[in-house]
């Protein structure tokens, strides 16, 4: 199987082996490129050729009723590959899926048909704290391409320049690190969207301040970025001027005052320049005063971020989305907050699969933009199976997406790093955790309370031995992901430290050991950080009372 699931994969036939291709037709220094990502050379061997046509076949989903320069074409025959697509985002999509089949043997042929669900895929760099460095987002950037995300928001909190130092050009060597950042998100076939965020000391009656806003949009235009956001998120919900309180009625209408005068003045820079915004209600019910009035008083292309119910929302839903239509008159432009794990998440890990969002959502939404953690290694789990989400919903399984992703990014060190990631995804898409902990634990009660004594103690040492295995793998910081987690791996020993005295009680039920249970239990709920701990804590005290 491959990720995320193509829509229409008939490649059933006779299994193709490929080690090299030998590339025909347009786009062989992109072939080239991607596959050899995935260890495929490009200069002799099976025939691969690609087609570029503008068609209907080519261009239009049927099923959506809408365009999508996305889709493509895969043909496959004992002979030859052919791939079809009307122009560069569509053979881009083709090859990961071609570089994926080859690299897992199930290329077979046949044909196979794909396009995307959701027309906006993305992430949004939008959390509090430190930023990401630049590496890393050129990393994380070529992963989400590979998974088939199509837009990237650049929205960092702690970027000065985005927010605090709003109305100040970005110095030349931020500028052009933004240049490079955003020009391998154009190879990757991903939309950037610079947002800027004046909130904080915003004069809205201020010639000055939309002069200097303006002006802030035109230094980023210069390294070519189209598409631009206005966040007035996190800000305060009434004037701070006197004159501003004077000049309108409300905060609100304050905000489409400034955001239909900043597009227009943005459309008169250049036409084909796009604005999202994000409303200081960005959550909650979309009947609400400031959301509606502030949906029906901007054009219908200006895209509006909406949290959903919540800030960070359990659930989003179709009927939501709904509502929030009826009352903006904008379908809403999800900024889902999952994985971000700042402000008061700051001690839980986010690691796990995206769940909650319904699957029919991006035929009643703009598409759904997910803010990332601090961590931007750890970032890529969650986001990659949100890219599966967000491509194919309909066939979305999140066990599956989720193993897949932790063996991309882990490969054979996957399977033991389960028995940490297991505990390391309490967050508001999942208050449940540690399935595998609490399967080990319910099984052991049973066995204990059958009289198989010695085969749940062995089943215990043996599941206590995996934990302690898996410590010892994560607590090698050379491996980028263990070093971001290191606060929740001193956690996570704690806990292996607990198991080991539970089993000792078992095992030798003397006062002594029961001591040091609670010594450790203690010690282990005194530290704030979030790892699991439920079937932990009622384990340890059932092992009291023996
Ligand atoms: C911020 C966001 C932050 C997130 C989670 C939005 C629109 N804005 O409550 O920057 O990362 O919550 O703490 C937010 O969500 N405000």
């Amino acid at each position: 199987m491959i990720y995320p699931v193509p829509q229409k994969n008939d490649l059933n036939g006779n299994i193709v082996h490929i080690n090299s291709l030998y590339v025909e037709g347009e786009y062989k220094a992109l072939a080239e490129q991607i596959l050899s990502g995935y260890g495929i050379s490009v200069n002799s061997g099976f025939t691969l050729e690609i087609i570029v046509s503008d068609s209907r076949k080519t261009t239009y989903i049927e099923s959506l009723s809408r365009l999508s320069r996305e889709k493509y074409f895969i043909t496959v025959t004992d002979d030859k590959i052919t791939v079809e697509a009307s122009c560069r985002s569509g053979v881009f999509r083709a090859l990961h899926t071609l570089g994926k089949l080859i690299s897992k043997c199930e290329l077979c042929t046949g044909t196979l048909e794909d396009y995307p669900l959701f027309e906006r895929r993305g992430y949004i760099e939008g959390f509090y704290g430190p930023t990401w460095k630049h590496e890393k987002r050129l990393s994380v950037m070529c992963l989400m391409a590979k998974y088939g995300m199509n837009t990237f928001y650049y929205a960092p909190k702690d970027d000065e320049y985005h927010r605090a130092k709003w109305n100040l050009p970005y110095p030349e060597k931020e500028l052009s690190e933004l240049k490079e950042l955003f020009d391998s998100a154009a190879e990757n076939e991903l939309n950037v969207c610079w947002c800027v965020g004046p909130g904080l000391t915003y004069h809205y009656t201020s010639e000055a301040d939309f002069e200097a806003l303006i002006a802030k949009f035109k230094n980023v235009y210069s390294i070519g970025v189209r598409n631009f956001g206005l966040l007035l998120d996190d800000i305060a919900n009434d004037f701070q001027y006197a004159d501003d309180a004077e000049m309108y009625d409300g905060i609100v209408d304050a905000h489409i005052a400034l955001v239909n005068k900043a597009y227009q003045a943005l459309k008169e820079i250049d036409a084909d320049i796009t604005l999202t915004v994000c409303p200081t209600q960005y959550f909650g019910d979309a009947a609400d005063y400031y959301i509606s009035k502030f949906g029906s008083g901007l054009p219908a292309d200006i895209r509006i971020f909406w949290t959903g119910k919540e800030i960070c929302s359990a659930f989003l839903t179709c009927r939501q989305a709904d509502d929030f239509a009826r009352s903006t008159n904008h379908k809403p432009l999800y900024w889902d907050n999952y994985p971000v794990n700042d402000a008061e998440m700051f001690n839980e890990m986010h690691l796990g699969a995206v769940k909650g969002r319904d699957k029919e959502l991006y035929k009643h939404s703009d598409g759904l933009i997910s803010n990332v953690m601090e961590y931007a290694e750890a970032s890529k789990i969650p986001l990659m199976t949100i890219a599966d989400y967000l491509w194919n919903p309909v066939e979305y399984d999140c066990e599956k997406s989720l193993e897949n992703a932790q063996r991309e990014i882990l490969g054979d060190k996957a399977e033991l790093f389960k028995y940490i990631a297991d505990h390391l995804c309490v967050a508001c898409v999942s208050r449940h955790g540690s399935a595998m902990m609490s399967d080990i634990l319910s099984h052991l009660s049973f066995l204990l309370a059958t009289g198989e004594k010695g085969r749940a103690l062995a089943e215990f040492k043996e599941y206590n031995a995996n934990m302690r295995e898996c410590l010892a793998l994560v607590s090698d910081t050379s491996v980028e992901l263990f070093a971001e987690i290191q606060k929740w791996v001193k956690k996570f020993a704690m806990c292996c430290d607990v198991l080991d005295a539970i089993l000792a009680v078992w095992e030798n039920t003397t006062e002594e050991n029961k001591i040091k249970i609670k010594k450790l239990l203690d010690e282990y709920n005194s530290d704030a950080v979030i790892l699991t701990g439920f079937c932990l804590r009622e384990t340890a005290e059932k092992t009291l009372e023996l």
